[in-house]
């Protein structure tokens, strides 16, 4: 095994990254990891899975947990969103609650508080997002939040001033979690960065990407399945075709017939802008050219059909409604 040849001095941690919607997450994981890996719009509610991805510092692996934004709601597609961030917490050794400088402060700590403080059993830590859109806000003003949160959230324990577009104070973040991972082996030592799959990262990019070219309630109402992943790698190298890295083809879901003519656009304008800029993404992820077919499907509520949502990465919550929809 792996594991039995890991250097005695390893140490490794995982670390939950919580907050509301829109805080800035997944650009706090991307800067950690040093990638573009999570999607990043300027949308509330864009990351819809928890998963894991990593980054080591000498001889520490930190094992980050991006979650969903956590928000009220009695839909059941927001339930199932809600709970995968509340699992982030399920085997964090350190919790990382994101609150956003540009918005209500004290209001984002006690919805958290009122929505998770049972469930904290690590340390949480306090970060506080976006310094660069609260210049004004000084270190005196983050002690003071720091002091509110800790009455609220007994498990709280340090805080950050960060700006993830820029870095500021990200490197104090990273050697603090450092000196506090405990020593064991790495979970990903053969060399992968995330628990999730390619195909997981394609379904992101492409939605990542109808995100930012959609506006209004559209995106909420937008899902990406795969319909087809054919790996090409092991083709024989004797045709130009075969530099494909792999053959795509993937559908985009709509709650309505009119939401599809907007994603396709005039004369397919959008679905293909849509497919050229994730296809760039998705090149990337897999280090060679791609091929990318890209489709449209009215599934009237999507959102509420329990076959859909598993296929979506998104299994049932303890306070889920009673849906079977067949597809
Ligand atoms: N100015 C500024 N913008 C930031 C910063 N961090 C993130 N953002 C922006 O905030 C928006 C939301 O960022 P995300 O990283 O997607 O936020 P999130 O918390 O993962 O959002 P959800 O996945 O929807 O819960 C994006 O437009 C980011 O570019 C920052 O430090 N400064
Ligand atoms: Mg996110």
């Amino acid at each position: 095994m792996l594991i039995q040849h890991q250097h005695p001095k390893n140490s490794s941690i995982s670390v939950s990254v919580l907050g509301a919607p829109n805080v800035g997450k997944s650009s706090l994981v991307n800067y950690l990891i040093g990638r573009d890996l999570s999607v990043v719009t300027d949308k509330a509610q864009t990351t819809r899975n928890r998963f894991c991805c990593v980054f080591t510092v000498d001889r520490t692996e930190v094992i980050l947990i991006d979650t969903p934004g956590l928000h009220r709601s009695n839909q059941e597609f927001n339930k199932r969103m809600n709970h995968q961030a509340r699992e982030g917490i399920n085997g964090a050794e350190l919790n990382l609650l994101l609150v956003d400088l540009s918005r209500p402060i004290n209001k984002q700590i006690d919805e958290f508080a009122n929505n998770l403080e049972e469930q904290l059993t690590s340390p949480l830590w306090l970060i506080l997002t976006k310094s660069d859109l609260k210049k004004e806000f000084s270190p005196a003003d983050s002690k003071e939040v720091f002091e509110y949160s800790k009455k609220l959230l007994p498990t709280m324990d340090r805080h950050f001033t960060i700006n993830s577009n820029s870095g500021d104070n990200i490197h104090q973040l990273i050697g603090a979690i450092c000196d506090v991972a405990p020593n064991g082996p790495h979970h990903f030592s053969d060399g992968s960065i995330s628990n999730k799959s390619e195909r997981f990262f394609v379904t992101e990019y492409i939605r990542e990407q109808a995100f930012n070219l959609l506006r209004d309630e559209l995106p909420h109402e937008l899902a990406v399945v795969i319909d087809q992943f054919e790996d090409c790698t092991g083709r024989p190298n004797e045709t130009k075709k075969s530099k494909l890295n792999a053959q795509i083809s993937a559908t985009i879901l709509v709650n309505r017939p009119s939401q599809r003519a907007i994603v396709i656009g005039s004369k397919g304008a959008i679905i293909k802008k849509i497919g050229m800029q994730s296809r760039e993404r998705i090149e990337e992820l897999v280090g060679g050219q791609i091929h990318l077919n890209l489709h449209v499907k009215v599934s009237p509520r999507w959102f509420k059909n329990n076959f859909v949502l598993e296929e979506l990465g998104l299994p049932r919550a303890p306070d889920s409604n009673r849906v079977w929809h067949k597809k």
